[in-house]
């Protein structure tokens, strides 16, 4: 028994030594066969999920062109409107992004800026005009500026002018950009010499990307940041991706603060400002049209808005497709009804990007963000 356990036990070694080998190349075999099916079926799994995130990515993609087209209004061709008796101001020629009146007729005209991305048309450093609409000539005179500042960095966005009650002092408010950065330059208007005394200049983080501002004291104003990046490419991303880019925010020696976000719409939005300096929501307004710079009339209350009607044509700036302008009047804001009037549409031929439209006695100042100033007759 004991030998012939030893040879068949020899036996099954001896076989099982020769079969080992085939096995172990089996079982290599099935296990490559295994691992390559494991790894196929891994590469298919990232596959799928790469096409899935592909497809996720270009139906996004897709939904944000979606978005932005109608959001910029980019479909949109306008039809010409024009008013009687308009002829260019002459001497604007690198644009007039803001204006502003006084109740005398006296117009102050922010102009020449140069703003990232966008085409200048005039080398010039920015200045400040002022044109008085009771004089006949329409004739603009540019403000001197007295005082330490260097005026060669001033590259002027938007204006604001606050009357003191007490002395009669006029203080005007420039939004300015030297050099691409954002600060806020308050002068004192002389009116005897055409001049600006220069009194100081407000830099603070809040004020990232200031638009225009509103005047509501001699050192306080309400200002609208038109992005929530200062980065050129983040700005980008967050236009693409229509993340809340423009807030409110409030300045004064004692206190800044953000008091309104996200108003980035057609559309008007109402604020009440409260006595802590907050604005309220009040309502919204749709204007159809990518409203820039507002104006109030001193008169009626009406809201004169220099408008983008179409936003894509306004980014590209391409020249042989200019983008147009449009002004839009605003009656009884506060009413239920509140009436929204096209008073000019132009579709680029006469002037390009109107940002700003100012009433005064009957004619119409209209600014543009880099090209030429339109002055018409309202009737
Ligand atoms: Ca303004
Ligand atoms: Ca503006």
């Amino acid at each position: 028994m004991g030998g012939l356990q030893k040879r068949c036990y020899l036996l099954v070694l001896t076989q099982g030594g020769g079969n080992a080998q085939d096995l172990l190349r089996s079982a290599n075999k099935l296990k490559k066969k295994k691992e390559s099916s494991a790894s196929n079926k891994e590469s298919m799994g990232k596959l799928a999920v790469l096409s899935l995130a592909v497809v996720a990515l270009a139906v996004f993609i897709g939904e944000r062109l979606v978005a932005l087209r109608h959001s910029s209004l980019s479909s949109r061709e306008l039809t010409k409107n024009y008013l009687p008796n308009c002829h260019l101001i002459e001497g604007i020629e690198g644009g007039a992004e803001d204006i502003t009146i006084l109740d005398d007729g006296l117009a102050f005209l922010s102009t020449g800026l140069k703003f990232p991305g966008l085409p200048s048309y005039s080398d010039d450093p920015g200045k400040i005009y002022t044109l008085n609409l009771l004089d006949s000539e329409l004739k603009i005179k540019a403000l001197s500026i007295k005082g330490q500042f260097d005026k060669d960095s001033l590259n002027p966005h938007g204006i604001s002018v606050y009357t003191d009650d007490k002395d009669g002092a006029i203080y005007v408010f420039v939004v300015n950009h030297p050099q691409g950065k954002c600060q806020v330059e308050i002068f004192r208007f002389v009116e005897n010499e055409n001049a600006l005394q220069y009194i100081k200049t407000i830099k603070h983080e809040l004020l990232h990307n200031v638009n225009d501002i509103v005047a509501v004291g001699a050192e306080s104003f309400y200002a609208t940041n038109d992005h929530y990046f200062t980065n050129e490419i983040l700005k980008l991303v967050g236009w693409f991706l229509s993340l809340p880019w423009c807030d409110v925010v409030y300045f004064s020696p004692e206190t800044v603060h953000v008091v309104a976000g996200d108003v980035l719409k057609h559309t008007i939005t109402v604020m009440e400002m409260q006595n802590n300096t907050v604005l309220s929501h009040v309502k919204e307004v749709d204007v159809g049209s990518l409203p820039d710079n507002i104006e109030v009339d001193r008169e009626s209350g009406d809201l004169w808005l220099g408008c983008h009607p179409n936003g894509l044509k306004f980014m590209l700036g391409d020249p042989n497709d200019p983008p147009g302008s449009e002004v839009i009047r605003i009656e009884n804001i506060l009413s239920e009804k509140p009436q929204v009037t096209q008073v000019y549409a132009d579709d680029g031929s006469v002037i390009i990007a109107s940002s700003v439209a100012a009433p005064y006695g009957g004619k119409l100042l209209i600014g543009t963000v880099y090209q030429k100033a339109l002055i018409c007759d309202l009737k």
